[in-house]
């Protein structure tokens, strides 16, 4: 089996941290041409730098803030410029804020809500409409969203997060039909339980919340799912895989979670 990405070029949003940063490292190890963006651009430069040594080429990097439109258009016509075509695209860029109950909502939770509405389902949806284009001029494209259990299991305090997650499931199998016919393949990497930034963010910078979270149990690193994205992305041009589900074993399912004392 072959995880060949020479004469490729990866775009992945989201890149400063935890899968992102992951799935470039292992694109970049497997010879992606890549182009990173996020907001905090320090963390792209040091992700650079580290893949510049790791494989002696270094990543395109861009400010990226997926939910303005300006900075969306202007991410994408700046990696056309410097990388020629877009082949693959990884929508990594996403978040949960906050755990309230709808009853229990205020003003602040709204502004919550609007964010996560606004990063995990326009910015994923204006970043693959603008990515389009440039993947049908290159003859071949995949469309790689990062969804998760959480898209396919609503839970009590997630109702928001759930719904964009759900909402990209919707838009990966609408997408992929829209698309029939056409050289480009659409998958969802759908994880539960991942150890990034991303529980620390949910709990609005509060470490010791956030550590609770995988307490007693071992949740899945960053690698396992860039792993999934470099499997997905290297497959032969007629092979679309739709979905990958996969979860810790501690886990088998939202809030059903083995923990040890
Ligand atoms: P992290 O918080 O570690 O990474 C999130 C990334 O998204 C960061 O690089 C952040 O960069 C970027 N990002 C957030 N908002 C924006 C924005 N407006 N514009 C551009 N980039 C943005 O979390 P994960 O690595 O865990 O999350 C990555 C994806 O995986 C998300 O879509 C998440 O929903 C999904 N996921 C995570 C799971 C988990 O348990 N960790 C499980 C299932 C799915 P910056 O702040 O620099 O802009
Ligand atoms: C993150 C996984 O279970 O915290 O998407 O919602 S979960």
């Amino acid at each position: 089996m072959s995880f060949n990405g020479h004469g490729k070029t990866a775009v992945i949003t989201g890149a400063s941290s935890g899968i992102g940063a992951a799935t470039a490292v292992a694109l970049a190890e497997a010879g992606f041409r890549l182009a990173l963006g996020a907001r905090r651009t320090q963390k792209l430069e040091q992700l650079a730098e580290e893949l510049q040594q790791r494989t002696g080429q270094r990543p395109f990097i861009q400010a990226l803030d997926v939910t303005s439109p300006n900075s969306s258009q202007h991410f994408i016509e700046e990696v056309v410029r410097e990388l020629g075509h877009i082949h693959v695209l990884v929508n990594n860029a996403g978040l949960a804020r906050g755990v309230t109950h709808i009853a229990d909502a205020d003003d602040k939770d709204e502004e919550d809500w609007r964010e996560m509405m606004e990063t995990n389902v326009m910015g994923l949806l204006r970043v693959t409409r603008l990515a389009l284009p440039h993947m049908l001029k290159a003859g071949s494209g995949h469309v790689i969203n990062l969804g998760s259990i959480a898209g396919r299991e609503a839970y009590a305090g997630g109702s928001v997060y759930c719904a964009t997650k759900f909402a990209v499931r919707a838009i990966t199998e609408a997408l992929r039909q829209e698309l029939l016919g056409k050289p480009i393949r659409v998958t969802t990497i759908d994880p539960g339980m991942v150890e990034t930034e991303f529980s620390i963010v949910r709990y609005h910078g509060d470490e010791a919340k956030a550590n609770e979270v995988y307490a007693g149990m071992t949740p899945l690193t960053a690698e396992d799912i860039a792993d999934c994205v470099l499997f997905v992305a290297t497959r032969p041009a007629h092979v679309n895989i739709d979905a990958i589900i996969v979860k810790p074993v501690d886990q088998a399912g939202a809030g059903k979670v083995a923990r040890r004392s």
